[in-house]
Formats: structure tokens, C-alpha cells, sequence
């Protein structure tokens, strides 16, 4: 007892301290979303690259020629703090990720056909994780109002392959 009673201060000064730290960092921690970027090689993208046109419009569910595509471990989270954990599985492409506002004439994204991207600007980006080489990984953290989005990749012709998701914040 003798020893331990002048310890008390010092484990309850320790335990102010971590708890003190571990506390507010849970109350902060908003959602996370794990984007999963994939393609199926540079061989099936060339084969695809046809048709951008159609492919404009979110509201048709982009192209959806399996070349390339997205995946979200959810499609929805509460307005806040949403980090977002990118991964890049491709073997030989560059991908990046965008959050952009859904667009509020439900035609897409503003395009630029010479170029084969969206107008980033234009399209109101809110933040990206920028061009991650081939198994590459990055994030990115926004405090998002509730509304429609929608995630993209902007790497020539990503975007018209279909490679966007709809994204909503409650
Ligand atoms: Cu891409």
C-alpha cells in the first residue's frame, strides 16, 4: 500500500492523459469510405474506347462495358466528416477520385470532348485524391452537407468508361 499510494497520482495523470486524447478522437471520427478503383488491364481499355457519347449522362449508369469501374463499401453515410480510403487495384493504370456535386441537370458531368475528361472546376470539385500510380493508395477527408454527389475518375476517357458512382450524404 505504501508503495502504491504515491503511484495514484501519477497513473491517474497517465489516464487523464490517454483517455483525454483517445476520447475526442473517436467523438471526430466521421464516416470512411473505401473506394475501390479497378480496371481490367490497358488491353481491355483500348477494346472499350468507344461510344463516350452515351456515356455523359449518370443518370444512365455510365457505360458499364465492364473495362473499368468503381466499388464503394457504402453508397451512403451522415453529413460530416467523410474520409475517403482510395485504393488503386489496377496492374498498369493511373487512377484519381473526385468528389464533385451531383450535377443538377442530371446530364453529367460538363465534358470536354477533345480532352475526355469533365471540366473539374466547371463540375464544382470538392476535393480529390490525385493520380494514383497502380497499386497505390490515398485519402482524403471532406465535411460534406447532406446531398447527392458523385465520385469520378478523371484520368482521358475514365469517366465516359464509367468509371463514377453515385454517392449520397444524409
Ligand atoms: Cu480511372
Amino acid at each position: 500500500m505504501i508503495r502504491v499510494l504515491p503511484d495514484m497520482p501519477r497513473l491517474a495523470a497517465a489516464c487523464v492523459l490517454l483517455c483525454g486524447l483517445a476520447v475526442p478522437a473517436f467523438a471526430d471520427a466521421g464516416a470512411v469510405v473505401e473506394v475501390t478503383m479497378w480496371d481490367k488491364g490497358a488491353n481491355a481499355e483500348m477494346a472499350m474506347d468507344k461510344g463516350i457519347g452515351m456515356a455523359h449522362d449518370p443518370t444512365m449508369g455510365g457505360m458499364m462495358d465492364g473495362s473499368m469501374g468503381m466499388k464503394l463499401s457504402t453508397d451512403s453515410v451522415p453529413a460530416g466528416e467523410v474520409t475517403f480510403k482510395v485504393s488503386n487495384t489496377s496492374k498498369d493504370q493511373v487512377h484519381e477520385m473526385l468528389v464533385l456535386p451531383w450535377p443538377a441537370d442530371g446530364k453529367g458531368l460538363p465534358y470536354v470532348d477533345k480532352d475526355a475528361r469533365f471540366d473539374e472546376d466547371a463540375g464544382g470539385s470538392l476535393g480529390e485524391v490525385e493520380e494514383l500510380d497502380p497499386g497505390k493508395s490515398g485519402e482524403l477527408t471532406l465535411r460534406l452537407k447532406p446531398g447527392k454527389y458523385v465520385l469520378a475518375c478523371n484520368i482521358a476517357n475514365h469517366y465516359a468508361n464509367g468509371m463514377w458512382m453515385p454517392f449520397t450524404v444524409k
